[in-house]
């Protein structure tokens, strides 16, 4: 038998990127996997050299017969598995969900019952990009949240942004063939800015609404804990007595709904592609948990289907908030990062198609083949049919399902029945009932044609993408324009650019005549609709300060740096849920009396776009450096906070920050002063004031 495995006492502590304390645990671990303290093949045979091959001789031929090099060899050459055909790109935590009980009242769900907590597990994702891919890109997000129910699994697989480019799922391979790198050459990677996807969009036009979201500022999410998540269709909620409530859902982020700049995300692909992996991770690790409430639109279920004119089962179209307000239902919070990317992120499967008794589906036909096709993917992706035995995919609740064989099968089924109806095994496993929590699907009255079409309503394509334009403010419609005009002027095909212009003259011809003059070409005419009610909702920017959870501050300190006044920042921020990340020009540790500072980053291994904003610490004058100045200009360009106190003002100066501009704060301490003023800015993410907008 094998000794049982016991801590290493000499090996070092290992380190954590954020500094916590977090030692790799060496219990827990599966026995099967990880048991003994020996190497052993996969049939547990201790190894005794891993490092030569069995050969005929020093000098000689490689044996056939050396099974521990084959094994070796040949598991790592199948340790691959397909990527994601979408949204290949993502990362992912676990968490609980608490739910508030609100909404009993219209769903029988027991996850949504009063003081029910569920396990989830969430991945957030890019769709364009392969594995590879930076997190920066200009794209839509995923936002899939698995609950592990006491009724079963339910997956709410949805993304950033409410609504979607096409409205029938059949079309959806020619969205992603197009959107996808262009097969001759295959580029370019993770970006819609190329020919193939403008003439696909260009062409349906039903993508309008959905891609001036993409140009929105809402592409560039400056993390994932700062982004909105939606449901996107509308499904169809049913409680105890059988009423049903159509209903979409929402997810509001604790931490506020905040971007990055077009050209802070361009320089962060660079210098940190994992830039929303890392901030994930880290904010966990740290104990900063990102929080969502999940939240319900409730619309009446009539035969029409439709809520104040908008047909409910176009997925193309939003319900403004103004016109039924987000209730809220429960409170998602992440706590744990997986402990293998692979067995966990990588592995999770997704389907639309996992529900649980409360909650069913509308005829939305983007939604019906999703149904499908989620399924049917994990089939290659995963290596058939039992996907759902892997660990992270499991129920957390019993499985009898009758399902047997099949590729990677783990279980060891018992008995000679696995059909129904039986005698043999006493008609076991059970049929349940609706009171015994068997899933019924609600009744709903089906008619019509056999066709291949949509209704009518689902015509309108421009109006809700006028109603997102009309919605943003001045400096979010400049971030429009220019992403609509950097898009397209990659794109190499003229008819291309005058098509997508027509497409939005229809949408306004302000917008349309800016991004013509932007590419150098006519501005067409068009008629936007009329009578279109903005819904200010939709705007991001903050006139009120919002919550500073997960932020980064940024002080750069010298050798003479005041460190009692950076510790005192650190503890006001820490208590709002910031945190101060010290740099310097060189890496180490600082020192001042009694005081120490570890450097987190240098000059050479950060840039300003890691930060929220950046303060200079008194004691640092002196500290000239052209990496330096490129920061703070950097950060003062983007719009962020910049401040410094005591003779670090000096610092600013000498970088060419104009000090007296607003969004810098200067102190002669690092006092609760600087951290009163520091907080409340920080809270409306940018310093906008900086750009004088165009569109007004
Ligand atoms: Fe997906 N989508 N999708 N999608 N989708 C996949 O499933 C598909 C759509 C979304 O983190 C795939 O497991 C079709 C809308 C997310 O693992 C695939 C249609 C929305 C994720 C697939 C859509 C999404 C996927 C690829 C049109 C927002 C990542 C791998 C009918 C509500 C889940 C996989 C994760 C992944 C198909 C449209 C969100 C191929 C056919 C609308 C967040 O099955």
């Amino acid at each position: 038998m094998p000794a049982s495995r016991k801590p290493d006492q000499s090996a070092p502590a290992p380190v954590s990127p954020t500094g916590v304390d977090a030692p790799r645990p060496l219990t827990g671990r599966d026995p099967r996997a990880q048991g003994g303290r020996h190497l052993t093949t996969s049939m547990g045979v201790r190894v005794a050299d891993t490092d030569h091959s069995l050969r005929a001789g020093r000098r000689g031929p490689t044996l056939l017969e050396d099974q521990h090099l084959r094994e070796k060899i040949s598991h790592f050459d199948h340790e691959r598995i397909p990527e994601r055909a979408v949204h290949a790109r993502g990362t992912g935590a676990h968490g609980v969900f608490r739910s508030y009980g609100s909404a009993s009242s219209v769903t029988k769900a027991d996850f949504l019952a009063p003081d029910r907590q569920t396990p989830v597990f969430v991945r957030f994702s890019t769709v364009l990009g392969s594995r590879g891919a930076a997190d920066t890109a200009r794209d839509v997000r995923g936002f899939a949240v698995k609950f592990y129910t006491q009724e079963g699994n339910w997956d709410l697989v949805g993304n950033n942004m409410p609504i979607f480019f096409i409205q029938d799922g059949i079309k959806f391979p020619d969205l992603v063939h197009a959107a996808k790198p262009q097969p001759d050459r295959e580029i370019p990677q993770a970006a819609t800015a190329h020919d193939t996807f403008w003439d696909f969009v260009g062409l349906h036009t039903e993508a309008m609404h959905q891609v001036i979201w993409a140009m929105s500022d809402r592409g560039l999410p400056r993390s994932y804990r700062t982004m909105e998540g939606f449901g996107i269709h509308t499904f169809r909620l049913v409680d105890a007595a059988g009423s049903t409530t159509l209903a979409k859902f929402h997810w509001k982020p604790a931490a506020g709904v905040h971007s990055l700049l077009w050209e802070e995300a361009q320089l962060t692909a660079g210098i940190d592609p994992d830039f929303h992996r890392r901030d994930l991770a880290d904010a966990i690790e740290a104990g900063a948990f990102p929080e969502w409430e999940l939240g319900l639109q409730l619309l009446p279920d009539t035969p029409e289907e439709t809520f104040e004119g908008i047909d409910l089962l176009d997925p193309t179209k939003l319900v403004p908030e103004e016109l039924a307000p987000v209730q809220l239902v429960g409170r998602l919070t992440l706590d744990r990062n997986p402990t293998n990317f692979f067995a966990e992120t990588e592995q999770v499967a997704f389907c639309t198609s996992h529900l649980v008794p409360g909650i069913g589906f509308t005829n939305d036909p983007l939604l019906q083949a999703r149904n499908f096709s989620y399924q049917d993917t994990q089939l290659t992706r995963l290596g058939g049919p039992n996907f759902n035995q892997i660990p992270i995919n499991r129920p957390h609740v019993p499985v009898d399902d009758n399902l047997r064989d099949g590729f990677g099968q783990m279980a060891v089924h018992q008995g000679v029945t696995p059909y129904l109806p039986n005698k043999l095994d006493d008609c076991h496993p059970r049929i349940a009932g609706e009171p015994e929590g068997g899933y019924v699907t609600v009744p709903t009255a089906v008619s019509g044609q056999k066709v291949r079409g949509l209704p009518a309503s689902f015509d309108d394509h421009f109006s809700q993408a006028r109603m997102f334009w009309l919605s943003m403010t001045a400096v979010e419609q400049d971030h429009i324009v220019d992403a609509y005009t950097f898009e397209l002027g990659k794109c190499f095909e003229e008819q291309v650019r005058l098509t997508m212009l027509g497409n939005l003259a229809r949408i306004d011809g302000k917008l349309c005549s800016r991004v013509a003059a932007g590419l150098g070409l006519p501005a067409p005419e068009g008629e936007p609709a009329a009578d279109v009610t903005p819904s200010p909702i939709l705007s991001q920017v903050v006139t009120e300060p919002g919550p500073v959870l997960g932020r980064i501050v940024g002080v750069v300190a010298g050798p003479g740096a005041d460190l009692a006044g950076i510790a005192g920042l650190r503890k006001a921020l820490k208590a709002k849920g910031a945190q101060v990340r010290v740099l310097a020009a060189q890496g180490g540790v600082l020192g001042k009396g009694k005081k120490t500072e570890i450097v987190e980053r240098t000059l050479l291994t950060t840039r300003s776009v890691e930060y929220d904003a950046v303060l200079v610490a008194g004691g640092t004058a002196g500290l000239s450096d052209p990496r330096l100045t490129v920061l703070l200009q950097e950060a003062f360009r983007h719009c962020k906070i910049l401040g410094a106190w005591g003779d670090g003002v000096q610092v600013l100066e000498d970088a060419g920050i104009d000090t007296t501009a607003p969004g810098v704060l200067l102190a002669d301490a690092a006092g609760a002063a600087l951290a009163r003023e520091l907080v409340p800015a920080l809270g409306r993410h940018r310093v906008w004031e900086r750009v004088g907008a165009a569109s007004d």
